[in-house]
């Protein structure tokens, strides 16, 4: 460490002097760490130190620099340790593919990110967002330097644990040791430690090309619509105060019904799988229409479509189920090209990605999505999406509806590859409209009561969005 610390000295890469930071403070000490690109052998003593400061490199999937200093010294971390890199986008452009996070991942992966120093956090903080965003866990920073400035605490309080090769009181401890700078320097720099111990992390600013813009409430939105179903739900979400929708998911028809009238009150839209019900009637439709005029719902009837239009017309309005004569909302996949023509005035959601792990609908597949909604706005009323924040695009138009699936309260997923966020996450973070619940209602001991529980987090989160 002595020797690293001397050779930055050497290089001029610690400058002593009055420096504005860029947290706003003056400071009488400046580390220049961009420097360190010309000093291969530095960047190696960096890159070893670092993975050595952490407690094992083995709990990272994979590591993530912030740009742009911290970029060399992660990419020798992913050269020397073999541990994947992924690049944080510092601009995202409004159009193309571009994504926020460049590199191959896999969502609920872990990610280190690496920094050069730290005062606030603020900027490990900005670059934590959207890996975060784009589904990975991250959970520690490792930095070179750690100028002991509130830094730790302000990333504890998001959930990021701060581990650092050197603190800047001890690096200026050992340049006076080693008679680099005078004991007056030294005192300088403690008493200004002491007198600055905690830099406050600037208020974020709203993303604009990708990521959660302020969000239009769902009243002006109802406005917007162009789909009579899409501005109807909407308005019962204004109305109603919930943007829950329950993925009734049970064993039978009549079970179906009768949590459907239990949990009528807190949803704004149940969720079916009609082809999963053994007890299946032709009455079935008109049962569940007079409990969701009751308690003011729609019915989705997640079938997923994906074949040619022909035949899509004809699964929809016909076979055993009749869809179309009962559910005001159904869904399709893109796969087939934007020929599904499934209006007959009701709305269709896009599949433009889905809450599975591995699920292909990502990029450009997800983009098309969003091209196809645009050009049939008549009857598209809006997507399921899992992370529209991250889109290139953002969430986008917003007479256009968002509907996540795979919410629970605690983060997770089950043994066949649905993976789960919170409400919380799914609406502020992620910047979905309508949180899809099934199996965190449906199987808790009092689902009306769950659901209830689900409902307030779901709409306090709408509400943080719209400030
Ligand atoms: P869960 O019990 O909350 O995991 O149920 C989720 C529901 O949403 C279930 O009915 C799925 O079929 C549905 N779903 C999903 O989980 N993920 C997706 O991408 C899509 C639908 Br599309």
């Amino acid at each position: 460490m002595e020797s690293l610390i001397l050779q930055l000295h050497d290089i001029s890469a610690v400058k002593f002097g009055e420096f504005k930071l860029k947290s706003g403070i003056s400071s009488p000490i400046y580390m220049d760490l961009r420097l360190i690109v010309s000093y291969p052998s530095l960047l190696r003593q960096i890159s070893r130190g670092l993975v050595a400061a952490v407690p094992s490199s083995s709990l990272y999937d994979v590591i993530c620099g912030v740009p742009y200093t911290a970029l060399p010294i992660a990419t020798c971390i992913s050269f020397s340790s073999g541990l994947p890199m992924v690049m944080r986008r510092k601009e995202i452009k409004d159009y193309g593919t571009a994504n926020a996070i460049e590199g191959a991942f896999l969502p609920n992966q872990t990610c280190l990110v690496v920094e050069d120093l730290v005062t606030s956090g603020a900027s490990v903080i900005e670059t934590a967002a959207p890996l975060r965003a784009a589904g990975m866990n991250v959970t520690d920073a490792v930095v070179m330097i750690d100028r002991e400035q509130g830094g730790r605490e302000n990333l504890a309080e998001k959930g990021i644990v701060l581990h650092s090769m050197v603190t800047l009181r001890e690096m200026v401890r050992i340049l006076k040791e080693k008679e680099r700078v005078s004991e007056e320097t030294q005192k300088m720099v403690e008493r200004f430690l002491e007198e600055n111990q905690k830099v406050s992390v600037p208020a974020p600013v709203a993303p604009t090309a990708a990521g959660v813009r302020h969000r239009l409430p769902y009243e002006e939105r109802a406005k917007m619509a162009m789909n009579p179903t899409g501005k109807k739900l909407f308005e019962i979400m204004a109305q109603k105060e919930t943007n829950l929708c329950l993925a009734a998911d049970v064993a039978t028809a009549s079970e179906l019904l009768d949590l459907a009238d239990k949990v009528g009150l807190e949803i704004c839209m149940l969720k079916t799988h009609v082809d999963t019900l053994p007890d299946f009637t032709p009455d079935f439709g008109s049962k569940l229409r007079s409990i969701a005029e009751k308690h003011n719902f729609l019915i989705f009837e997640d079938r997923k479509f994906a074949d040619i239009g022909n035949t899509v017309s004809m699964q929809y309005a016909g076979g055993i189920f009749h869809i179309l004569d009962w559910a005001d909302i159904t869904n399709a996949h893109i796969i087939s090209g934007p020929g599904i023509g499934l209006s007959h005035g009701r709305g269709l959601l896009l599949l433009a990605e889905m809450s599975s792990l591995g699920s292909f609908a990502t990029g450009d597949y997800t983009s098309a999505a969003v091209k196809i909604a645009e050009d049939h706005s008549d009857f598209v009323i809006g997507f399921i999406s899992v992370n529209p924040a991250s889109w290139p695009s953002g969430p986008g138009n917003p007479s256009f509806i968002h509907a996540t699936p795979g919410v629970q309260m605690v983060k997770g997923g089950d043994a066949l590859g649905q993976q789960y966020n919170t409400p919380e996450s799914v609406i502020e973070e992620r910047g979905s409209d309508v949180i899809i619940v099934g199996r965190g209602i449906i199987n808790a001991k009092n689902p009306a009561e769950a659901a209830l529980e689900y409902r307030l987090q779901g709409w306090n989160a709408y509400l943080v969005s719209c400030k």
